[in-house]
């Protein structure tokens, strides 16, 4: 009967509500846990946090992936730094940085040795390439296209594991531990997922009592549980597939086709440019050009800032007390409607626009 149906479909939700409310709790202690064993023990062999690699250039690129999928292929394919290639596994056994030149932009990339399931507990050299992939400004990871993508679900977990979060914002929640006061929750939009009391037995699970939260999407507990924990890192990734010269057109095309993928072969040097132009884009970087006053602009020498970069930016770049004797800027390029177009500090830069910066 209709009764009995919508009793039936009640008590499935709640069975669903309660077991979402389990896993949520469950998800916090698995989540201190995880942070317990991440933190460096005080114990011997500790000191190898990561691989001493001096930040260089633009932006950092790490090379993250299994053993034997070309990693150091593709550095020297794209460096002038040579790394050893072989057929064999675990061929590289430490941080080999490289420089891609692009755009007027020096992009470091880093060659790392191959990681296996496990690596975030700690096996082979995980923790200390996962310790480098922290501090990149893009991943690749690179997959062997003859093996689909269990590769990629794997190292993914792996990453996941250690807070690292692959093509995903921020969560956009509030959270502010107090002295007192107890718990303050509040939310602009619907909560589907994240009642009042799971909020509260996750913060108590943190032995969080007193706090300030307030949900700006509709979060997951996942999503909560990053915010409280903090040091997460949210990455662009790409994902490569290499050696598509030993698959079928049709796997190629699948492949191709997937969120964040690019399909390579390193070895017939095949869609290597298309490659360099998706990770410009990730990299999110903009190259920008000073025009002295009644000269040309310096297209040899271009300022490569962060996408969204204001003209205070550009100004800190050029010399540290240029902003405090700043008048105006001309503008010419995307980013203005008149060519030119005269801005202040808090104007935002586009990709090519030339800059002319007028003293008091
Ligand atoms: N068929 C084919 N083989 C490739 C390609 N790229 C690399 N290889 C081969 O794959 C093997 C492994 O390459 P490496 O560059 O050493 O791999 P790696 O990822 O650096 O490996 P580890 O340092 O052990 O982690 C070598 O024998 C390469 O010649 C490709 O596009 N196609
Ligand atoms: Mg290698």
């Amino acid at each position: 009967s209709n009764i009995e149906q919508a009793r039936r479909s009640i008590q499935t939700e709640q069975h669903r509500t309660t077991t979402e409310y389990h896993l949520g709790l469950l998800k916090a202690k698995l989540a201190k846990y995880r942070a317990q064993l991440l933190e460096p023990s005080k114990s011997a062999g500790a000191k190898g946090e990561g691989f001493d690699v001096m930040k260089s250039g633009d932006a950092r690129v790490a090379l993250i992936g299994f053993p034997s999928v070309g990693k150091s292929t593709f550095l020297s394919l794209m460096t002038a730094t040579a790394s050893e290639a072989a057929s064999y596994e675990f061929t590289t056994l430490t941080c080999i940085p490289g420089v891609i030149e692009y755009n007027g932009a020096n992009i470091q990339l880093l060659d790392l040795p191959g990681i296996i399931e496990g690596a975030s507990q700690g096996k082979g050299r995980g923790r200390q390439v996962i310790a480098v992939a922290r501090t990149a400004d893009v991943v690749i990871m690179m997959l062997d296209a003859t093996k689909g993508d269990v590769q990629r679900k794997l190292l993914e977990k792996e990453l996941e594991s250690v807070g690292i979060r692959l093509n995903r914002s921020k969560p956009n929640i509030y959270f502010k531990p107090k002295k007192g006061g107890g718990l303050s929750y509040n939310s602009m939009v619907p909560l589907t997922m994240c009642s009042e009391k799971l909020v509260q037995l996750i913060l108590h699970e943190y032995k969080i009592f007193n706090a300030e939260v307030l949900f700006r999407e509709d979060s997951t507990p996942d999503d909560f549980i990053d915010v409280i924990v903090g040091n997460r890192v949210y990455m662009p990734c790409l994902y490569v597939y290499n050696k598509v010269d030993q698959i079928s057109i049709e796997e190629v095309d699948r492949l191709a086709h997937e969120p964040h993928s690019v399909v390579i072969s390193c070895g017939m040097k095949l869609n290597l440019d298309f490659l360099l132009e998706r990770l410009w884009e990730y990299l999110a970087l903009i190259c920008l050009y000073t025009k002295k006053r009644g000269e040309r602009p310096d297209f040899s020498d271009a300022i490569i800032m962060r996408r969204g970069a204001s003209v205070e930016h550009v100004c800190h770049r050029i010399h540290r007390t240029l902003a405090s004797q700043f008048k105006y800027a001309l503008v010419w390029g995307t980013s203005t409607k008149f060519d030119p177009q005269r801005v202040g500090l808090t104007h935002i830069m586009e990709h090519e626009d030339v800059i002319q910066i007028v003293k008091k």
